[in-house]
């Protein structure tokens, strides 16, 4: 019995040690086969020597974390791979790399379009104008000319500007429009529609003024200005005459200039031949530029009814209002 006892016992040793054996040889071609590419990195040496070592009976464990840890940090490694890499597939999906024109976003003012020479954006004037047969397209200049459209006079200053053969003339650097239609003697104006023209003009811009209301044209703090003229009669021309001078004041220097008078200028020559005497009229101190005294003056309202009620004040210095 004890004879047994002790073979059963040198034999479960034996088994144990050939157990071990077993996962130290199976860790170690585990080991093996996972780090054959990276054999060098992994000082291959020294872990044979530990998988070798009879002493290392207790660390079996420690060698077999070793080498999950390894193993797992592999994976982990990959996983982030195939992980950054699909999501940046993804990303390519959802996000598609857009080619920006870079015309989009320029700027090149009348007479000019933006080319594309290679990646790089430029501004070049106009290669062709449309084929203008309306006789109502046709523009007169400042040189009394009659241009074919207004495209055609600012291509043509383009021309001159940037010296290309097509310039007719050096001078026309400074060629511009001075009204829509055909060049024409003007009608004088006489003292008699003179004297009413302030009124009509008056009458005019609200009647503008109200025009865009109803086509919802205006910015809300002039839709108010509006309502206002339209339930205040003593508003109402005075509204109507600080809207039209805010909105000839491009630049919003609080005073509208000769090139800023351009929109009701040029299109309303050849219908109102007294409109030139009458703008002329505006600027008494010839400074060329008209102040929102000078121009209510001209419309004959009083000065005290006009506040300078321009939208970009109200937008940025509200407290100015009152
Ligand atoms: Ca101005
Ligand atoms: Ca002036």
């Amino acid at each position: 019995m004890a004879i047994n006892i002790v073979a059963r016992c040198e034999f479960s040793k034996i088994l144990k040690r050939s157990m071990k054996w077993s996962l130290i040889l199976l860790l170690g071609l585990v080991a093996l086969a996972h780090v054959r590419a990276e054999v060098e990195e992994l000082d291959n040496e020294d872990l044979l020597e530990e998988l070798l070592d009879l002493e290392l009976d207790e660390s079996e464990e420690e060698l077999l974390r070793q080498f999950e840890e390894k193993n797992l940090n592999k994976d982990v490694e990959r996983e982030n791979e195939i992980a950054s890499k699909l999501a940046a597939d993804t990303n390519n999906i959802l996000n598609p790399v857009v080619e920006i024109d870079p015309c989009e976003k320029m700027h090149c003012g009348a007479g000019r379009v933006c080319h594309l020479e290679g990646v790089t954006a430029k501004c070049i004037c106009i290669p062709e104008c449309p084929d203008e047969v309306d006789a109502r397209r046709r523009v007169c200049t400042n040189k009394n000319e009659t241009w074919p459209s207004d495209c055609s006079v600012y291509q043509q200053r383009c021309l001159c500007d940037t010296k290309d053969p097509g310039c007719l003339n050096p001078s026309n650097t400074h060629l511009h429009i001075d009204y829509y239609g055909e060049c024409h003697e003007l009608k004088e104006c006489t003292e008699e529609e003179m004297k009413d023209f302030p009124r009509r003009v008056r009458d005019w811009l609200f009647n503008v003024m109200r025009d865009l209301a109803e086509r919802d044209e205006l910015t809300e703090h002039y839709m108010q200005m509006e309502l206002e003229a339209e339930t205040n009669m003593t508003r109402r021309w005075a509204n109507a005459a600080v809207w039209k001078w805010c909105d000839l004041d491009g630049d919003t220097d609080r005073s509208v200039s000769r090139h800023e008078l351009f929109p009701i200028r040029a299109p309303l020559m050849s219908l109102e031949h007294c409109i030139a005497p009458f703008l002329e009229s505006c600027d008494p101190n010839k400074d060329h530029r008209i102040t929102l005294v000078e121009w209510g003056a001209c419309l004959g309202l009083d000065p005290s009814d006009l506040n300078e009620r321009c939208d970009d004040i109200q937008k940025s210095v509200p407290h100015l209002l009152g």
